[in-house]
This record gives structure tokens, sequence and C-alpha cells, in this order.
């Protein structure tokens, strides 16, 4: 009887198990007709009695979607606050019992809703994407930008969070900041990019605050607002055609001046992304009849309302929005400025400092979506190594595996540990009460903590997404997102480069004494952990402090060389402050983990500099092979 039946048939005859009942690998959706093990999922086969038993069995297993009964389970989202052991502890370490006892509730909550009704709302902002309608269909310009309703519910959100409004209203002192910046931090990688507009919209309530202008008065009021009716958000517009670094060669908009005061803005805006915000700063050289051509003196900061009282845009259109490789969510636009009525609060020619307030705040943002962006993929990569097996074990018990992703939590512990602690010296520096030498160390590590966060953010996520094997690469896992949506990060409100070069800009305008303060930080730090720490730091501690002397050796040295390795001075900086601040929680936490997180940190090589690539001609490396005669024209 055996031999008359399909060979396929006799393979699953010999897998079934001789006791008369075996368990098949299932998930509920699939075993709707047969029952499964309460634990497992798996389902119960009856050993077959006849060749139509057997049947039967396979027809109960694949006829209705002929698909089999294994189905692949999703990770599941945890607590972005409560399960992130690093944070739980630094805040533990960091804040007073009495601020910890009032917001410790209030972020395990938040850590709850981020990953249920926020979370719904990001993933449809996502699917939602906003587009513009240019005209009515009576042929009327009407430049209507057409958002979804989850954008507009995560406004109301982060007004009623107090995700703004939590960093001003002096509550907790110095923790304001901080606590504001937990809070955006558990936000940012679920808010669909709602965490883009908020950046902007603290920048300009942190310049309104500290301008002064009766004009940004009332906009602060509105900037720091928890009630939803009252919130604004705000945009920054700053990059014109010309480009979006070098701001003071490249803007072309002008302000004329007007009679009562005020100014008309005529120019081009070429990154908009907070585009359906109620109010911006941007900058623009003032001209006026008797000047027609701006003045050499530079550019001065403008607040502008985006709509006019009858609800109209004001001098605004929107010319189209930028199809983007990620972010897709937020409304980056074009626009042109056409009178758009605007406010001088600036004093003429102090634009770019007046707006460095601002980017201070939009860059300790970035900092705090790319640590954001690398604890959720690795909380849903840990979630999904329970769940999903491979050669015969789960993830999770292979060996390689707990490795790769220990790498991967050690880098992201670096990043979170500096970057909370800038959180903590700008809330700080807020309060009044930072020592000169913390407001010089913020200065200074502010544009390496953007873009050191930034590009690990994008190794982490690219090996995150590995860790789901193909279904990292799957749209609709909602995993590729976040590596499409992070490239923004080293790139938006500066570039790696550019930062670097802001790092050196703050190390001469204060003639050294930045980096002074940086050493002198780091000298104290280690010296406390030493003091306190028995044996098994030393060799770490030793490195950093090590590392630091050769880096200021180097530079006293090689002054000649800080330009091309701005990069590479700027990274060690950034490896030996974080060693430092690692060591230091590790001496107070006192655990086998923190130590090891530690000791990995330090056991990398924390100054990474080439001196010979410096003096190289590296034009001549990259330019090899590149002949004019052979140039056929423009890509597009
Ligand atoms: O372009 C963009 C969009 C990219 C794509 C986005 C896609 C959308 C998706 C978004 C999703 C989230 S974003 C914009 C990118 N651009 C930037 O971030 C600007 C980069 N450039 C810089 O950071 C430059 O360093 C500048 C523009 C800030 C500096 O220009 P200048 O003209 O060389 O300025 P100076 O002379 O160095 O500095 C002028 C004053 C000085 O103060 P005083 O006059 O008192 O001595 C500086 O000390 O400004 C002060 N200053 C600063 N102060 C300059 N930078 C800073 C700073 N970082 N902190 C404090």
């Amino acid at each position: 009887m055996l031999s008359t039946r399909p060979p396929q048939l006799s393979v699953v005859l010999r897998c079934l198990s001789a006791s008369g009942v075996r368990w098949v690998t299932t998930t509920s959706q699939g075993s709707q007709h047969l029952a499964s093990h309460p634990k497992t999922g798996e389902v119960k086969v009856s050993n077959p009695a006849t060749i139509e038993d057997l049947k039967q069995n396979l027809r109960i297993q694949f006829s209705r979607a002929k698909l089999g009964h294994f189905t692949q389970t999703p990770p599941y989202q945890d607590n972005l606050f409560t399960n992130n052991a690093f944070l739980t502890s630094y805040l533990t370490r960091v804040l007073p019992q009495h601020v910890r006892d009032e917001i410790w509730s209030d972020l395990t909550r938040f850590g709850q809703r981020a990953v249920t009704d926020i979370y719904q709302l990001g993933r449809e902002c996502e699917l939602n994407q906003p587009y513009v309608r240019t005209f009515d269909a009576w042929g009327n310009r009407t430049d209507e930008l057409v958002t979804c309703q989850a954008w507009k519910d995560l406004k109301k959100i982060s007004a009623e969070e107090g995700l703004i409004a939590a960093a001003y209203e002096g509550k907790y002192k110095e923790y304001d900041r901080l606590y504001q910046m937990v809070k955006l931090f558990i936000f940012s990688p679920v808010s669909g990019l709602y965490s883009c507009p908020l950046a902007m919209t603290d920048g300009a309530a942190k310049t309104a605050r500290m301008m002064k202008s009766p004009h940004l008065q009332e906009a602060y009021e509105h900037l720091t607002s928890r009630d939803p009716q009252h919130f604004w958000t705000s945009g920054q517009w700053m990059t014109e055609k010309r480009g979006g670094s070098d701001v003071s060669g490249s803007t072309e908009t002008v302000a004329l001046a007007q009679p009562d005061g005020t100014h008309q803005l005529f120019g081009y805006k070429w990154f908009s992304s907070a585009t359906d915000s109620d109010m911006t700063l941007t900058l623009a050289n003032i001209i006026s009849e008797d000047q027609p051509e701006p003045k050499s003196r530079g550019l001065t900061m403008f607040f502008m309302k985006t709509r006019k009282d009858d609800g109209k845009l004001n001098g605004i259109e929107i010319v189209k929005l930028k199809d983007k490789l990620g972010t897709r969510q937020l409304p980056t636009a074009e626009l042109l400025l056409d009178g758009s009525v605007a406010h001088q609060v600036s004093a003429e020619g102090r634009g770019i400092a007046s707006i460095a307030n601002m980017l201070t705040i939009t860059r300790m943002h970035n900092a705090m979506s790319s640590c954001a962006v690398m604890r959720r993929i690795i909380q849903l990569a840990r979630d999904y190594s329970l769940r999903r097996s491979a050669f015969g074990q789960v993830v999770e018990s292979h060996p390689l595996h707990q490795l790769t992703a220990s790498r991967m939590e050690v880098t992201t512990r670096a990043c979170e540990a500096l970057t909370f602690h800038m959180a903590r010296l700008l809330g700080r520096e807020e309060a009044g009460v930072a020592t000169s030498q913390e407001s010089l160390v913020l200065r200074t590590l502010t544009p390496i903590m953007k873009f050191f966060t930034a590009k690990m953010a994008m190794k982490i996520i690219s090996e995150a997404l590995e860790c789901f094997g193909g279904q990292g690469y799957i749209e609709d896992t909602g995993l590729p997102s976040h590596l499409r949506d992070a490239q923004v990060l080293p790139i938006w409100e500066g570039t790696t480069n550019i930062m670097s070069l802001d790092f050196l800009r703050a190390m001469a305008k204060s003639k050294g004494e930045a980096l002074t303060a940086v050493y002198d930080d780091v000298k104290a730090r280690i010296e406390e952990v030493t003091s306190i720490m028995t044996e098994d730091l030393q060799d770490s501690c030793h490195k950093v402090t090590q590392s630091m002397d050769e880096l200021t050796s180097f530079l006293q040295q090689h002054p000649h060389l800080i330009q091309p390795a701005a990069r590479d001075i700027a990274t060690s900086v950034a490896h030996i402050y974080i060693g430092s601040l690692l060591l230091e929680h590790a001496a107070w936490e006192k655990s086998s983990n923190s130590k090891e997180v530690a000791k990995r940190w330090c056991q990398q090589r924390l100054t990474c500099l080439t001196l010979d690539e410096y003096s190289a001609d590296n034009k001549a490396l990259y330019m090899e092979g590149y002949n004019l005669s052979e140039i056929y024209g423009p890509m597009f």
C-alpha cells in the first residue's frame, strides 16, 4: 500500500512520530482547525491510520490559503522608558530623589503611550503622506498643504504632554531640560517625524526667550504652551538654493524696510520642513529704498507668522514638496517669499549669531533622535531574537548573535551617555548654574555630539535590520523606514564636516580654552573614578588620559594640519569624552554590565589620528581618472 502513495506523502508519513502524536510549528492564525499548544502555538496532528486520514490532515494544513501553518511573529513593542536599562540607571544617578519621584511615573506612562496610540499615529503619518493642493477646482491658487489627521493629533499630543513646555516651566530648574529631552527621546522614534517640527519649535522658543524682542514675547507664550488651542510650532527657514552650510554666503533673501517699521521679505527658501508651522524665524539681508543693495554688514534675523489675520498665507507660495529619500511624513517644501510681512528681531547683521541659539537646540534634538532610533531598533531586535528560531534555537541563544547585539548595545549606550550628559549641561546653563567650564564644554561638544550620534545611528540601524533577516528589508514591517529616515540625521542641521569645522570654530573663538575645558573635565572625571574604583577599571582610566594627552600633543605639534584633521580630532574627542562618561557611570553603578560597557569602549582606539593622510595629496587620489574630455553633461 505504501508504494502507491505519491513520494511527497511518503516523506511526510516518515516524519510523523511513532507515538501517534506530533507537534507541528504553526501560529494561531494558521491553526484555526487544529488544537494548538498553549505556549508554543504548535498544533497537534494525529498519526494517520490510513492514507485518507493523512490527506485529511494535509488538507487541514494546506487547503485554505495553501500557505502552510507557519507565519512569522513580529517583534513586540516594550516600554520605551522602563525597559531602557541604561537610561533608568542614568536618571537614578543624576536626578535628585524628589525630581525622580515626581517624573518617574510620567515617564513610565509615556513610555507605554509611545508604543500604543502615539505609535499608531506615527505609522498613519508614514502611510498618509502630506501633499500640496496648489489650485482649487476654480483656478484659484490655494497652496493648501494637506496633512493627515494623525499629524494634527500629534501636534495636540505634543502640547498636552509638554514636549516643549517642560523645558521652560522652571519646575525642576536645572533638570527641566533633561526631563524634556527624555520625553522627546521616548517620543521621537514613534512620532512619525513630528519630532522635527518640535525641534524647530524648541529652538525658536529658546531664541525667543533669549532675544527679548517684544515680537517674540507673544510667540514665546505660544511655543511653550500646553494648551493645544494656543500651542504654536515654528519653522527655521535658513537654507536657500545656493546651499545650506555657508549660510552667510548663500542667503539671497532680502528684507525691504517698510514705513510702518515692518519688513517685506523676498526670497526663496529651499528646505523648509515645518511648512505647516504657525511662525518661523528666518534670515535676510536688509535693503531699503535708499539702499537697494544688501549692506556688507551681513544677515539679520526676522520673525514672521506664516498666515495673516484672515488665515491666508503671508506672502508665501508653496512651490513644491521635496521628494526625499526618507522623512516623507514631513512636509518639507520649497517656499517662495513674495512680500511676506516680517519683524526684525536681531540687531542688523547679527542674524547668524542670533539663530545660533536655535542651532544649539536643534542639534541637541538631532542627537536625541539619533539615540532614540538606535534604542528603538535595538529594543525591537531584542524582542524579535526571543521569538524567532533558526538552526533549531531561538536567535537570542546563538553566541554570535549575542556578541553582535552586545556591540550594538555598547555603541548605543555610549551615544546615550554623551547626549544625556549634554542635555544635563544645557539644563544647568539655562538655569544659570553652569560653571564657565561647563558652558565651554557644552559649546564645544554640541557639534561633536550631533555628528557622532548621527553617524552611529546609521551604523546601528543598518546592523539591527540584519537581525530581522529579510524582514528588515520589507517595507510593511515598518522597519526599513528607520534607516531611510535616519539618513537625514548626519545631513540636517549641519553635515559631519560642517560640525567638525564648527568644533574648530568654538576652539578658535575661545583661543583654545574650550579644549582645555574638555581636557580638565575628562581629567577630573577620571581622577574621581580612579579614587573610588578598584583595580578592574584602572586600565581603561589610563587609556582615556593617555589618549587625551596624545590628542593634545598632536594639536600642539601640528597646528597646520588641524583643518584636514578636523573630523578625526572631533571623533577622537567624542571617543575620549564618552570613555570618561561611561567610566563615571560604571564606577557609580558597579554592575558587571556597566563595567563591561566602559571597558569595551575604552579598548577600542580612542584617538583616530592618521598623520600621514593629512599631508598626503588627497585631491590627486580622489580625482584620479577624472577626464574633462569625457564629461557628457548633467545627470538630469
Ligand atoms: O539644509 C538643511 C536641510 C537639509 C536636508 C533636510 C531634509 C529635510 C528633513 C528634515 C528631517 C528632520 S538644514 C540646514 C543645514 N545648515 C546648517 O545647519 C548650518 C551649517 N552651517 C553652520 O553651522 C555655520 O557654522 C554657520 C552658518 C553657523 C556659521 O556661519 P559663518 O557666517 O561662518 O558665521 P561665524 O562668523 O563663524 O559666526 C557668526 C557668529 C559668531 O558670533 P560673534 O559674531 O558674536 O563672534 C559665532 O560665534 O555666530 C556665532 N556662532 C555660534 N554660536 C556660529 N556658530 C555657532 C554655534 N554653533 N553656536 C554658538
